[in-house]
Formats: C-alpha cells, sequence, structure tokens
C-alpha cells in the first residue's frame, strides 16, 4: 500500500478505535482499490474516501422488553444507513450476543459495494441488535421484534431504507417485524423484504443466498474447465444460506460432506442429501444453535470444537460468519489440494487467510461477490412490491442466476484493467467501488 493509503488507513483507525471487525474490512478494500485510485486522481481529490468510510447516519437505541417471566431485559438497537448514492439504504438485520457496532459497520461497508454489484439500485445499510435468539420462546421473539420496530419504523421506508434478514433473523423474525411496522405507520409497502409470499415476499428469497453462491461457484470453476459434478464440498454453518447451498450443490451434483455450528462440524462422507437437507431447517429452527443432534440422528462423526476445513475436499464454502477461517485453516485447504474456496458468509476468511489465497493460484470468490445472490433478489423482491405483482420461480430465479453470471463477469474484467487476472477480490472491490464513487462525484459533497 502507498504512503497515502497508509496514512489514510491510519487515520481512519484513530478515527474508530477498537472497531477491528470495521477497520479489517477497511484495510481490506483499500489494499486492492491502490491501482484504481492511482489512474483516477479525481476520487481522492473529491475526498471519496474519506466520506466512503464514514456512515451517513448510525442509529442506536434501546430495546425494551419482557420476558416470559416477566423479568424487564434491555437490548441495544443499531441501525447503520451508510450510503445512500446509488439507491435507498439496504442490507440486513442481525439478532446475535455478538453484535456490536463495529460488526454492523463492517457489514454495512461491505453492503455499499455488494449492492452496487448486484447492478440494482440500493445503497448501503446494517442493523441488528446484541439480543440472544437461543433458548427464547416464539413469544419472547415477538415481543422483542415489536419493540426493536417501535423504533426503528421512523428511520426506514420502502424508498428510505429497507432492512432484511441475517444471521438470527429469517421469515419469522420480519414478520413480527412487517406486522408491528405496519401497525404504527399504517401503510402496506415494501419496507423489509424476506417476507411470506402470501404478504409480499418473493419466491426463491431464502434459497438466493446459497443458490447464488453456488452459481458463483460453477462461473469460477468454469474458467478452468471444470463442474461441481462429483465434486466433494465442505460447507460451515448451517443456517440460511448453508441450507440455499447445500440444496444447489446437490442440484449440480457435488457432495456436500460437512456442516458446523459453534459446537463443532459433522462429517458426512455420504453427503448431506434428502432428508437430511430439510433437518438442517429444523436445527435453524431450535434456536439451540448447534449442529451436533445431526450427528446423533444420522449416525455420523461429529468434530467438537473443531472446523471443516480439516477434511480433504475439491471446494470449500464458508456460510457461518465472519473470520471462520483462518491462516492455518487456509494451509490445510491449499495443502488438501482445494480447486476453489467461494465466501457465502461475510468476510469469513481472516485478512492472512486471504493472502494466501490471493498468493496461490486457488480459485477465490469474495463476499461481496458471491453472495450478493441474497441481496439482489431482495432487490427483486422491492421490485415486485412497486409493481405489486409477483414473479414465478423460473424468472426470479433466471434473473438471479444471470445477476450472479454478471458479477462474475465484471470481477474478472475490473482485475484484468487493472493487471490483477483472476484476482476476483481486487475486480469486486473496484467494480463495487467505482459505481459508488462516480454516483458521489456527481450528486456533490454530501
Ligand atoms: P442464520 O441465522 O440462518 O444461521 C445461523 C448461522 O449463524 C449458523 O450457520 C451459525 O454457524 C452462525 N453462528 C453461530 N454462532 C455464531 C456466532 N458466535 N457468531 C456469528 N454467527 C454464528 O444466518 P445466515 O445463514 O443468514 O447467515 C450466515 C452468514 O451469511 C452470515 O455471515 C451472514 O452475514 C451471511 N449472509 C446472509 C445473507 C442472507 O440473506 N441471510 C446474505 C448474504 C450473506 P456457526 O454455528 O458455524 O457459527
Ligand atoms: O449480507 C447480506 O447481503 C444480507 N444479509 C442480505 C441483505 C438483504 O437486504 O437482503
Amino acid at each position: 500500500m502507498n504512503q497515502t493509503l497508509k496514512d489514510f488507513l491510519e487515520e481512519t483507525r484513530n478515527k474508530n478505535p477498537g472497531e477491528t471487525e470495521f477497520l479489517q474490512a477497511v484495510e481490506e478494500v483499500l489494499e486492492s482499490l491502490e491501482p484504481m485510485l492511482e489512474k483516477h486522481p479525481e476520487y481522492r481529490k473529491a475526498g471519496i474516501l474519506e466520506r466512503i468510510v464514514e456512515p451517513e447516519r448510525t442509529i442506536t437505541f434501546r430495546v425494551p422488553w419482557v420476558a416470559d417471566n416477566g423479568d424487564v431485559r434491555v437490548n441495544r438497537g443499531y441501525r447503520i444507513e451508510f450510503n445512500s448514492a446509488i439507491g435507498p439504504y439496504k442490507g440486513g438485520l442481525r439478532f446475535h450476543p455478538s453484535v456490536t457496532l463495529s460488526i454492523l459497520k463492517f457489514l454495512g461497508f461491505e453492503q455499499i459495494f455488494k449492492n452496487s454489484l448486484t447492478t440494482l439500485p440500493m445503497g448501503g445499510g446494517k442493523g441488528g441488535s446484541d439480543f440472544n435468539p437461543k433458548y427464547k420462546s416464539k413469544n419472547e421473539i415477538m415481543r422483542f421484534c415489536q419493540s426493536f420496530m417501535t423504533e426503528l419504523y421512523r428511520h426506514i421506508g420502502a424508498n428510505t431504507d429497507v432492512p432484511a434478514g441475517d444471521i438470527g433473523v429469517g421469515g419469522q423474525e420480519i414478520g413480527f417485524l412487517f406486522g408491528q411496522y405496519k401497525r404504527l405507520k399504517n401503510v402496506y409497502e415494501g419496507v423489509l423484504t424476506g417476507k411470506g409470499l402470501t404478504w409480499g415476499g418473493s419466491l426463491i428469497r431464502p434459497e438466493a443466498t446459497g443458490f447464488g453462491v453456488v452459481y458463483f461457484t460453477s462461473e469460477m470453476l468454469a474458467t478452468r474447465g471444470h463442474t461441481l459434478e462429483g465434486k466433494t464440498v465442505a460447507v460451515s454453518g448451517f443456517g440460511n444460506v448453508a441450507w440455499g447451498a447445500v440444496l444447489k450443490v446437490n442440484e449440480l451434483g457435488g457432495k456436500v460432506v460437512t456442516l458446523s455450528g459453534p459446537d463443532g462440524y459433522i462429517h458426512d462422507p455420504d453427503g448431506v442429501t434428502g432428508e437430511k437437507v430439510d433437518y438442517m431447517l429444523e436445527l435453524r429452527a431450535s434456536n439451540m444453535d448447534v449442529v451436533e443432534p445431526y450427528a446423533e440422528r444420522y449416525d455420523v462423526e461429529f468434530i467438537p470444537g473443531r472446523r471443516p476445513w480439516e477434511v480433504k475436499c475439491d471446494v470449500a464454502l464458508p456460510c457461518a460468519t465472519q473470520n471462520e477461517l483462518d491462516e492455518e485453516d487456509a494451509r490445510h485447504l491449499l495443502a488438501s489440494g482445494c480447486l476453489c474456496v467461494c465466501e457465502g458468509a461475510n468476510m469469513p476468511t481472516t485478512l492472512e487467510g486471504a493472502k494466501l489465497f490471493l498468493d496461490s493460484d486457488i480459485l477465490y470468490g469474495p463476499a461481496k461477490a458471491a453472495n450478493a445472490g441474497g441481496v439482489a433478489v431482495s432487490g427483486l423482491e422491492m421490485s415486485q412490491n412497486s409493481m405489486r405483482m409477483s414473479w414465478s420461480r423460473e424468472e426470479v430465479d433466471g434473473h438471479l442466476r444471470r445477476i450472479m453470471t454478471n458479477i462474475h463477469k465484471t470481477c474478472l474484467g475490473a482485475a484484468e484493467r487493472y493487471g490483477l487476472r483472476g484476482n476476483y477480490v481486487a475486480g469486486a472491490n473496484i467494480a463495487g467501488f467505482v459505481k459508488v464513487a462516480d454516483a458521489m462525484l456527481a450528486q456533490g459533497i454530501v
């Protein structure tokens, strides 16, 4: 990194002390923008970097609610409205005890570039709470969601900011949030995506992130003359994204041999197929956040406290959470001859792990490109809501497929233009950035 970029990073560090995850995401993006910024001094001159790392608006609020036993509980709610240069703020809500401002800022920052890559008109945002859904009853989750929306509703809207799901927020939570929004505002509008099919949701939205990851993987493999047919695939996580990815890998003839949770991973050499895939939904809905019951039920090996990257595989799909694949894991994958790592989760690979992948010739698909299918179908849900129409499965899946193929092409093209052939990280960051930066230039210093 050149000195002026290093100075800028240092300044950003000083301005955002302790925000480890956010600073990690900024550093990764800056690293790859360098060759483009050298050719385009107009971006530095207009202060685009300084502006783009500063959220347009950060909202934090108290979320009080009453537990089933009568206890009063208080969580912290957040919404980061990061960038609206190319469209209304758009991005998920995460309910997880590990949620901090830093985590939501990293996610919101990534979302700016991801949304730009989809080609749809969506700005970047993210929100959530340190609420822990684990072991909570359905009524507790409902009361929490209602209290969360009782503050959030005044900041969002179908043309302002459109939240969706992320870790800990699925169809059930979106339902509770939507019900409360409608009641408070007395408008029926597409203010959230990931809605149920009978009340404004889109077909394929639940599957979209995982399907998109696998479409992107197929595109990457095709550049080397491979397909997923007959490939062994290691997947981490067992949630929404992992589920969609497993479905599509199976459809394309691959075999998924691992799933993971915070408790460890399961190794199923026969493949996660048939009713085992449906069982993933049960595991996720149980709110227990463990994967071990899969091993008991299907009599396969459970490896406690470890990650699946030690299992020999052709393709690795990290679909759980940030920084779940470190330098040592990356070494394992490279040594065992893995062909392709494609990120379903946001920032699952540490900076050190990513560096190893970039220095090798493994196919490495970064999250903001590879998992953009989820938010892309959210964008399509917004279009359907605006038109007051709903499209068929085939239609939505066709759009999703085209969008993922197009993102793949865009990444390769942008990397190639700056002499970084095959570097999807640089390609995604550059292409995602340029569109937003050009819109910011056009809109003046705001
Ligand atoms: P779900 O809530 O459906 O799934 C729960 C997942 O959370 C499990 O796979 C679990 O994996 C993970 N988890 C468990 N413990 C932790 C922890 N301590 N910290 C964080 N995560 C934990 O989540 P999703 O499948 O929706 O999200 C998985 C990843 O995909 C996230 O990185 C998310 O940002 C990303 N993503 C989601 C999209 C969506 O549309 N839902 C779109 C694009 C990206 P494990 O137990 O192995 O940690
Ligand atoms: O990280 C993500 O892209 C998501 N959680 C989905 C966001 C969305 O608005 O659908």
